[in-house]
């Protein structure tokens, strides 16, 4: 087994702290540099080892901007990887990730640059506290009690909104979410389908081609182990858009209301999780956690998960280079990351029972009201790793062989209209494949950076 030094590594890295359903995301920016370093120097945040779990469990991590300001060496910074360094936001990134026209940076609300341009990273935006409670009184407690400490200690606050696990497990649209999760080899065991090398989350260990991923070096030590980089996009979700666009479509492409069906061939799971591979017909409740599947035995055609499906694309497992499963298994374990986003905002019904959902969307009274997604997801390599995800396989319309369709639930669409034909999904039937048209974009980002969170002894060096 891999030595992972546990203790080296901030929590959140390596688990979920499920047990912790409430969260809060704080963004800072470091005013007085002393005094910030003096408060990095005495406060505890929470690593990987079991040893030390405590009730309110803080992590931090810093943009290139804020390492810069901190007076990390040049040397060093240049040895961050060059997607970290530019940040998420710049002409060529923007393209790159979708965020463009209505979702271009200078709609967001935080993340981009303020002063002119909005084409570059906000070079104020230094750091990013996470925050884990046990319910919303002690998280609004802890945030309260950081946040003034920290601005009497030479930071800037802006705090996000709260992100709240919902009933279930379930993200806003009504699906259980946070099942799939790579095992990091020497934190977990698990199967070996589902099993990646630690240097493809953490620095400073092999990754999935035997080497250790670039790391930046401080002197003699390599500052970047046991670090790992941390992608936050604030995903705004439009429910009732989501849910009135799936009405319509399954209406017309069954004959009947079966809105469900439609939106889990969408996603490629049922709203109580149940993979549609396993359970194609209806779902499945006993089968909500389950995610030992592959889909080149039991789907080679996509009757079942259709290949256009959110999670279907988002990680093909055994199944995208033709008759290979081991070698489509492996590459798509160079593509996976740790994902640990949380929803925030009030759900349209607090069970998430998508019956009630629908009735309130009918009649109006679940219009309004912001809700989304805080997205986080860690890796060793931004760009092969959330940026490949995202571009190659989200985004493309021509995945896996498709005529013309993005990830239907969470995509860029073209407009309808557009003059370049609708985007599509299409829904392989036999015997002839159903098409659903006229997509729109139920996810919109409203803020985001690219972090490092690096591992605690380098934390303690930042503080010097
Ligand atoms: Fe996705 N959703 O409700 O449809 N996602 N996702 N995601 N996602 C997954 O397996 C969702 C987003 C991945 O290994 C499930 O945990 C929503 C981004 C990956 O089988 C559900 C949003 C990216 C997986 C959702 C969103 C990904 C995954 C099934 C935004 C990366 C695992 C539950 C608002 C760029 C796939 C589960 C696998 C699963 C939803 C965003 C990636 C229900 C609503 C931006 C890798």
């Amino acid at each position: 087994m891999t030595d992972l030094e546990m203790t080296d590594v901030q929590g959140i890295v390596l688990w979920g702290y499920g047990d912790k359903p409430d969260s809060a995301y704080v963004l800072l920016e470091i005013i007085d540099v002393s005094a910030a370093k003096a408060w990095l120097a005495r406060t505890e945040f929470t690593h990987a080892g079991k040893d030390q779990y405590p009730d309110v469990r803080i992590n931090i991590a810093f943009t290139y901007h804020g390492l810069e300001k901190l007076g990390v060496p040049d040397a060093t910074l240049s040895g961050f990887s060059l997607e970290f360094q530019d940040g998420m936001v710049s002409p060529q990134r923007s393209r790159m990730l979708g965020d463009v026209y209505e979702v271009a940076p200078s709609t967001w609300s935080w993340g981009a640059a303020t002063d002119g341009g909005a084409d570059r990273a906000d070079p104020s935006l230094h750091a990013i506290l996470l925050v884990y409670a046990d319910d919303a009184a002690v998280l609004a407690a802890a945030v309260e009690q950081h946040g003034s400490e920290l601005e009497t200690c030479g930071f800037r606050v802006r705090v996000l909104d709260h992100a709240k696990t919902l009933a279930g497990r379930k993200e806003h649209f009504g699906f259980r979410d946070g099942i799939a999760q790579p095992v990091v080899r020497g934190a977990r065991t698990g199967s070996e389908g589902n099993t990646i090398e630690p240097g493809e989350i953490v620095l400073g260990y092999e990754n999935g081609y035997a080497k250790k991923p670039s790391s930046p070096r401080l002197g003699d030590e390599d500052f970047g182990k046991n670090g790992s980089y941390l992608v936050f996009r604030q995903l705004e979700q439009d429910v009732p858009a989501f849910w009135s666009f799936v009405v319509q479509k399954a209406a017309e492409l069954y004959g009947a209301t079966d809105p469900v069906r439609l939106a889990a061939k969408m996603v490629g799971r049922w709203p109580s999780g149940a993979p549609l591979v396993a359970a194609p017909d209806r779902d499945d409740p006993t089968l909500e956690d389950k995610d030992d599947f592959g889909y080149r035995q039991s789907d080679p055609a996509g009757l079942r998960c259709p290949f256009g499906s959110h999670i279907r694309r988002t990680n093909p497992r055994d199944w995208l280079l033709g008759e290979d499963a081991g070698a489509s298994q492996n590459l798509s374990k160079l593509h996976r990351i740790v994902r640990r986003g949380r929803p925030y905002g009030a759900a349209i019904d607090p069970e998430l029972d998508i019956s009630k959902m629908l009735d309130a969307i009918a009649d109006g009274s679940a219009n309004g009201g912001r809700r989304g997604l805080h997205f986080l997801c860690f890796q060793a390599n931004i760009s092969r790793q959330f940026e490949f995800i995202q571009s190659t396989w989200v985004d493309n319309p021509k995945f896996a062989e498709l005529y013309d369709g993005a990830d239907p639930v969470i995509g860029r669409h073209r407009p309808p209209g557009g003059g370049l034909g609708e985007a599509s999904f299409t829904v392989q039937t036999d015997p002839l494949n159903k098409r659903v048209t006229g997509l729109e974009r139920f996810v919109r980002v409203q803020g985001g950076a690219y972090f490092f969170m690096p591992g605690v002894r380098a934390l303690r060096r930042l503080a010097e």
